[in-house]
């Protein structure tokens, strides 16, 4: 029974954030396992990468009517859900972020009335730790969540703060996020390092979506401290709203010369390979994605204790963790790993094998599986 292959509806955010990886990564690894995978989204997955046979994609288009002030993408997504259920005989709707992709789903499924089509929902954070604070839309969530076939959470932080903010008493599953240990791995670097820094310097990274959440000031003051006792660059990844602000805060600071801004990348296992640690000081963050590809490449993180992020850097083996804010304890323990290479060897090797055991797209896919086989009654 359990080898039944599946027909997936996925639908997630295809252009931003760690959902949407996770999402597209996860299809891309149930299509190599067999099943037939038809993404629903409003604009193609950005690491959807090359053509597979049992991967499609399916456009939700938003119609312009003059009676609309504001197009209704989500009333057209529920239709098209629905549409493709029914056109390709789906067994499930796995929906990446309850708002409003559950919503959508639960829509879909009433319309699929009495056809068996099942939803999955898996909530990544923000969706809960923002979204469900707004009393206007607490209820509608709550809805989707209790009507979804099964729940998953990416982190027991996200579960516990879930079941508090929502009074949300179902099950949900735990389902960490995972690399692909055949993309996420210590990459050679060539001559690339030298674009960046001396010899003798050491290379601090930080990717995000530079949002106020990410507290990138701190990783600024972190790297300023740092620098104080170990030659060292900062590599700022990504783009956001506090992009600005912080390139004033890095002239202000004198730090210029050693910061280099590389904005949005596509290689990311490539690029952090280049670094030596990773800092990722969140105010918030459910599971911390960059922090697990950072492990896959060999590379510790220096970070806070927030939410989730304490059951994916292991504090004292693959990392270290302060309190929230605590940047000069943040650039006490870069230092100290930075400086007692014996130290940094073994925290590089627990890196590599932590994210392969705990975090390896094998495991996790399978555990995701085993939930649409649940959902389906096909255990
Ligand atoms: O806030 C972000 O960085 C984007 C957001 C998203 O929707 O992709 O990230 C959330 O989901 C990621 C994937 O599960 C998690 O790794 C992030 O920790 C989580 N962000 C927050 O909780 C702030």
């Amino acid at each position: 029974m359990m080898s039944r292959k599946l027909k997936i509806g996925i639908t997630c955010y295809p252009t931003l954030g760690g959902s949407g990886v996770v999402a597209t990564e996860l299809g891309k690894l149930l299509a190599e396992r067999g099943h037939e995978i038809h993404f629903i989204t409003h604009s193609i997955p950005f690491r959807l990468g090359q053509f597979h046979k049992n991967i499609f994609y399916h456009e939700v288009e938003v119609n312009q009517y003059y009676v609309f002030r504001y197009p209704p993408y989500d009333l057209s997504l529920a239709s098209k859900m629905a549409q493709v259920a029914a056109m390709q005989n789906l067994d499930l709707l796995h929906v990446h972020y309850a708002v409003p992709h559950a919503v959508c789903a639960f829509l879909a499924k009433q319309m699929m009335n009495g056809s068996g089509l099942k939803t999955v929902t898996t909530l990544h954070g923000t969706d809960i730790t923002v979204l469900a604070q707004d009393e206007s839309l607490k209820s509608l969530i709550r809805l989707a969540i209790n009507e979804s076939d099964a729940v998953t959470a990416v982190s027991k932080d996200l579960i516990r703060e879930t079941r508090e903010l929502m009074d949300i008493t179902r099950d949900i599953d735990l389902t960490y996020n995972f690399v692909d240990k055949r993309v996420y791995y210590p990459r050679n670097t060539g001559t690339m390092r030298s674009d960046y820094a001396l010899p003798q310097e050491k290379i601090l990274m930080h990717i995000s979506n530079f949002r106020p959440v990410k507290r990138v000031s701190d990783v600024i003051d972190i790297f300023r401290r740092v620098n104080e006792h170990v030659p060292s660059k900062l590599l700022l990844v990504g783009e956001g709203p506090e992009l600005s602000r912080i390139q004033f805060q890095i002239q202000e600071m004198g730090l210029e010369s050693r910061v280099h801004f590389l904005g949005k990348q596509e290689d990311v296992a490539q690029i952090i390979s280049l670094a030596d640690l990773l800092l990722l000081p969140s105010e918030k963050e459910s599971f911390g994605l960059v922090a697990l590809e950072a492990m896959g490449c060999g590379v510790p993180t220096i970070g806070s204790n927030a939410g989730g992020i304490p059951e994916l850097v292991a504090h004292e083996q693959t990392g270290f963790l302060s309190a929230v804010g605590d940047t000069a304890d943040m650039a006490r323990n870069a230092v100290r790993l930075l400086t007692n290479e014996a130290m940094y060897e073994q925290f590089r090797e627990a890196c590599i094998k932590r994210s392969c055991e705990e975090f390896c797209n094998d495991r996790i896919t399978l555990e995701y599986e085993k939930i649409y086989y649940r959902v389906l009654g096909l255990e």
